[in-house]
């Protein structure tokens, strides 16, 4: 809207002009859970009330990272730890990339079951009385393993690496999509059948069932890098994902320049585990689109979002 007028303004003093930067839609992606889809349109608005156009680009959300790097993509306002840390940290590293903000929100992501489970599988939620039961976990696609129902195969979990540092006796069925992990969750706890799946928090899941992530030897960062380290002494991954994880926001190196206007916004968004949980909620529960779910979450949280711009 802004450029016609500005390009206008040139003419009319006769310059060769050059719209500013700043004019540029902001790129933001949209991944494949709730409420990075829905955050993804409240830092839109938000942004659009600090001036800028936004253009929502639908991402793969480990390749985000590179495309971040390049200037393909402007922010990326939900990097969990567990999931998208080495690659973040990767592109801050080389200097491409921005850790432009920490939101309060303490994120972890594992593998989780439902309270019932432990009837039948006593000592969890600690990982060898996981193994020790892996049996009444199996499917006819993974017999006699037991199988863990991981997310889509983009939120790299190395499960597989887990699975085979550590010894245990599963096997990795990757979902298509977060809403099959959903529908199976709610299957199994309406027939009280077995599952472990991959799970987070913040997230939906905590308002409606009750349950557990399994407890893995304790996140180190050497156990990623440093296969000496840990229960097994020749394998990386012999731990569980971070537990209290961050939950942060990258910029391109360009963007601060670019816009500032935007910059000084996306430094100060701060969302917390009931947001995250709340963003979630509104469409995994409620049923909402997430652009309506978004909406309500601006309406219903006002002041907070009105005092970062
Ligand atoms: C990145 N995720 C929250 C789905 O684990």
């Amino acid at each position: 809207m802004k450029k016609p007028h500005l390009i206008a303004c040139a003419l009319a003093a006769g310059l060769v002009f050059t719209a500013p930067a700043a004019a540029e839609p902001v790129k933001i992606p949209i991944h494949n859970w709730s409420s990075q889809i829905v955050g993804a349109y409240i830092v839109g608005k938000i942004l659009g009330e600090a001036g800028s156009e936004v253009e929502f680009v639908p991402a793969d959300s480990q390749a985000v990272y590179q495309a971040m790097c390049e200037g393909d993509i402007d922010i990326v306002h939900e990097v969990w730890e567990g999931a998208f840390g080495e690659n973040f940290e990767k592109v801050v590293a080389e200097g491409c990339v921005i850790d432009a903000a920490t939101h309060d929100a303490k994120t972890r992501e594992e593998w989780w079951y439902p309270a019932y489970v432990e009837e039948k599988c006593p000592g969890l939620p600690d990982w060898k009385a996981l193994d020790k039961c892996a049996a009444i976990f199996a499917t006819a696609e993974t017999e006699p393993k037991g199988r863990f129902l991981a997310g889509p195969a983009d939120w790299l979990k190395n499960d597989d690496k887990r699975v085979e540092a550590l010894g245990i006796n599963f096997e990795v069925v990757n979902a298509g999509t977060a809403d099959a992990i959903w529908a199976e969750l709610k299957a199994a706890y309406e027939a009280k059948r077995p599952i472990v799946h991959f799970n987070w928090t913040p997230n939906f899941v905590e308002a409606l069932y009750d349950g557990k992530f399994i407890e893995f030897p304790k996140h180190d960062a050497k156990c990623t890098t440093d296969a000496s380290w840990g229960v097994n002494p020749d394998k990386i991954y012999d731990c569980g994902n971070p537990a209290g994880g961050y939950l942060k926001i990258g910029v391109h190196k360009g963007f601060p320049g670019k816009n500032p206007a935007a910059y000084n916004v996306v430094k100060k968004i701060n969302f917390t585990n009931l947001d995250v949980a709340v963003m979630a909620k509104l469409v995994d529960i409620d049923k909402m689109e997430a652009e309506a779910a978004a909406t309500k979450w601006l309406a219903d949280n006002e002041s907070k979002w009105r005092g970062w711009l």
